[in-house]
């Protein structure tokens, strides 16, 4: 099974990553990498910090003449801003550096400070800050060259900031599954890409930067939503047989693991909370070459296990938690009441946000891809894909017509 950690403090030397059991003979073009490094860094809103970094990856291990060696890929990212940092992030030296005491609500600093037993609040801040998914978008990278092999893409679109929505959204089209023919997570990623805040809409642009301006001007932050989702994923992948083989469940928790992410829908989740299970539930209907649905609104999976139509994620990210005008706190130091602390950090991260929820859905999907058809080489890989690909329809035939 494919599976990926990742190390590194924001404010550490580098961030890296070991990513484990991609296939061998799969082609990596390191620009493919930095490509989706740059996209995570970019986005109206985001802080000063981004202006430091040009996040891009060195490949330590795993690959040779650009080919993966089915040997674990070490990635490593360069913190440039650990320059300014030695001192106070110094792992060799003991440095008296003033230490943080005042917690952000929302953020890690108290619960992982009493937690890890820490007595300077940054060694909270260090590791649960978002720079984190830095190293995470280059993991998924991998993924997403891979997936690229079977014709699987991952593209996403942010739906809101701060409650400031369209009339209209695009993804009354995904549910209805009235797409343009040259639809696919490629082409939202292109469309999507064009907007500063990563919409579909240039007159929801326009009033979603309006609102982060006033936002910014008042000292505060926003959040969002936005749907990610993946085309060209085949049938069967994941499964009902056990709780933790299930799709839908694991997308969920990969993409609820994204700092600040609260919550997730598959299709149209709370909505068909809502509706008659005739308006819910998306006909099953006969096409050329096998069977299909009217609608989408299961958002591609069904049972667990994906139907064959686009995979539809929407998630909720809450406000960052850093706040300049901030809201109250405690200093640890004596217990009085006092403001939170300020730190750099970003207004608004959505756009990022719906970049990294892009990447761990397409790691999931490789994880449930390459758990189904397996193989050491791309070249067995590819055998077992196009062979199930071949039999599939004819086999429901089979089992059923005399
Ligand atoms: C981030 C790097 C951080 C923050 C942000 C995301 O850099 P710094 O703390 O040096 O400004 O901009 O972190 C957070 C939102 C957070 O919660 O810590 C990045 O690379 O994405």
């Amino acid at each position: 099974m494919i599976r990926f950690l990742t190390a590194g403090e924001s404010h550490g030397k580098a961030l890296v990553t070991i990513i484990e059991s991609f296939p061998s003979n799969l082609t990596i073009e390191i620009d493919k990498i930095n490509f989706q490094l740059k996209r995570r860094q970019s986005g109206y809103g985001r802080g000063l910090r981004m202006k430091i970094e040009t996040d891009t990856v060195e490949i330590i291990s795993g690959i040779r003449f650009k080919k993966t060696l089915g040997s674990p890929i070490a990635l490593k990212i360069q913190n440039k801003d650990w320059a300014n940092w030695i001192d106070l992030m110094s792992p060799e030296s003991i440095n008296k550096v003033e230490k943080i005491t005042i917690p952000r609500p929302g953020h890690a600093d108290l619960t992982g400070t009493s937690k890890y037993n820490f007595n300077d609040i940054r060694n909270s801040i260090e590791r649960s800050s978002a720079r984190e998914t830095a190293a995470r978008v280059a993991a998924c990278s991998i993924a997403r060259i891979f997936l690229e092999e079977f014709g699987i893409s991952v593209g996403s679109y942010v739906e809101s900031i701060g409650g400031v929505y369209a009339k209209n959204d695009f993804s009354q089209k995904l549910f209805s599954n009235e797409l343009p023919g040259n639809f696919s997570g490629s082409f939202l990623i292109n469309e999507a890409d064009k907007s500063e805040v990563r919409v579909l809409n240039s007159e929801l642009e326009k009033r979603i930067i309006s609102k982060i301006k006033s936002a910014k001007k008042k000292g505060d932050t926003l959040g969002g939503t936005f749907y990610t989702v993946a085309t060209g994923v085949p049938p069967g992948l994941g499964s009902f047989i056990q709780y933790d083989l299930r799709l839908d469940a694991d997308i969920a928790s990969s993409i609820m693991s994204i700092n600040a992410v609260k919550a997730i829908e598959i299709g149209t989740g709370f909505l068909s909370a809502d509706s008659f299970g005739s308006a819910s539930h998306d006909e099953i209907i006969k096409v050329a070459d096998g069977y299909s649905r009217r609608t989408n609104r299961a958002g591609g999976i069904e049972g667990g296990i994906s139907t064959g139509l686009p995979i539809i994620v929407r998630a909720a990210m809450k406000p960052i938690a850093t706040l300049m005008k901030p809201i109250q706190s405690v200093d640890l130091k004596d217990g009085t009441a006092v403001d939170a602390r300020r730190e750099r950090s970003d207004f608004v991260a959505v756009p990022a946000c719906a970049v990294i929820a892009e990447s761990m859905l397409a790691w999931v999907i490789a994880k449930h891809f390459l758990n189904k058809f397996g193989g050491d080489s791309m070249e067995e890989t590819k055998d077992n894909y196009s062979s199930y690909m071949k039999k599939l329809n004819s086999r429901i035939k089979k089992n059923f017509r005399k």
